[in-house]
């Protein structure tokens, strides 16, 4: 790291999305300040972490003078700024596969399973709900083993 540069994650151990960018940080070699955020304490909706993040969510990272929050997002600039250790592959083929399967965990399995989330769908409409995010967390698990069948290996994708 250049000299004054700060990388901060703000994160939480229960959450998922966090590791994945701690994952990604310590496959490249980014030293870090790890600032815990307890979604349990509801810390997440104080009005300094409301300014780095409007979604009340973590992990959020501030690189320099960059914010930036969804693990998605955190990990493109991740990957487009320390070029060196790459986490995504050159061939195309893989490559659009890696990011596929990124997408689905993001956007069609673990949205499901989000503590505010299910919260807010069980006040508005049932304990039941729980059993229709089971059910939509099974299809996106189903077709991610479909999606890998071919090229799963120790990991999910080799
Ligand atoms: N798409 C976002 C989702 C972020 C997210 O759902 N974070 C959870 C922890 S894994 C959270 O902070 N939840 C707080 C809450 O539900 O109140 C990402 O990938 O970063």
């Amino acid at each position: 790291m250049g000299i004054g540069r700060k990388v901060v994650l703000y994160s939480y151990w229960l959450s998922s999305c966090s590791w994945r960018i701690r994952f990604a940080l310590c496959h490249k070699g980014i030293a870090y300040e790890y600032k815990a955020v307890d979604l349990v304490k509801g810390e997440q909706f104080s009005p300094e972490f409301e300014k780095l993040n409007p979604l009340h969510c973590v992990p959020v990272l501030v690189d320099d003078n960059v914010v930036v929050s969804d693990s998605f997002a955190i990990f493109l600039h991740l990957e487009q700024k320390y070029t060196r250790k790459p986490l995504l592959p050159v061939d195309p083929q893989i490559r659009a596969l890696n990011l596929q399967i990124a997408s689905v965990i993001n956007s069609s399995i673990q949205p499901y399973h989000m503590i505010g989330a299910l919260k807010d769908m069980e006040k508005m409409f049932g304990a039941e709900t729980k059993q229709w995010a089971q059910y939509k967390i099974d299809k996106g698990f189903l077709a991610l083993e479909k999606l890998t069948k071919h090229v799963a290996g120790t990991y999910l994708h080799g």
